[in-house]
């Protein structure tokens, strides 16, 4: 995909690239984007909330990572967002298909895998999830919300993109480049000084991470 802006290097290079809509590129047709029965928001955590993408090489990674899979068993990434010790996700799958979970395992196993190859660090685990083959760098479940429709979608894409303003790391939204913040932007979804307190959108969200 041919890149429009010099911010969209890094992290951010998975933060959104059309996939199965390429033609979305204009005001609120993200909206097109919800597959009833197949669009969910996720949570995963690190392990013991150890804040492995403070590092560079990990937010490179997980993006190089969850891009691989995709590949594989396809999906779209419509808005994401990378914290120190967790990321959010809302997905649409392909048409009739559920299967979300094989996709972030491997996510999970791929990036693990590779991380440790490269001398990343870990949490300490256990001894009885050593010995299950558990390592310290996912929890071990993640959560998962099924968007009820095209206004609930737009509530989690609302809540990806001042969560960093949320977890207190920033003052706006523009500011926290591991996030598809700037290419809502760049479609005309908000205005890029979004976001310096908390939309009304998502007020009375269960809020636990
Ligand atoms: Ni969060």
């Amino acid at each position: 995909m041919q890149s429009r802006s010099d911010y969209r290097t890094g992290v951010f290079r998975f933060a959104h690239t059309p996939y199965f809509f390429p033609e979305v590129t204009t005001l609120s047709n993200y909206r097109r984007w919800y597959q009833p029965g197949g669009t969910s928001f996720f949570t995963l955590v690190t392990y013991d909330r150890i804040p492995i993408f403070e590092e560079a090489r990990a937010r490179d990674l997980i993006g190089e990572v969850i891009r691989n899979v995709r590949d594989e068993m396809p999906f779209e990434t419509i808005a994401i967002v990378l914290l120190p010790d967790h990321l959010h996700a809302v997905w649409a799958l392909p048409p009739g298909d559920k299967d979300f979970s094989s996709r972030w395992k491997k996510i999970k196993a791929d990036f693990t895998a590779r991380w440790l190859a490269m001398g990343g660090s870990e949490a300490r685990v256990t001894e009885s999830q050593a010995r299950r083959g558990n390592r310290g760098i996912w929890q071990r479940r993640f959560i998962e919300h099924l968007c009820r429709d095209e206004d609930d979608l737009e509530r989690h894409c609302d809540y990806i993109h001042y969560n960093p303003v949320k977890h207190g790391y920033v003052i706006k939204p523009w500011d926290w480049e591991a996030s598809s913040f700037r290419r809502f932007v760049d479609v005309g979804q908000y205005e890029w000084d979004w976001g310096r307190s908390a939309p009304v959108s998502i007020v009375g969200m269960r809020d636990e991470i």
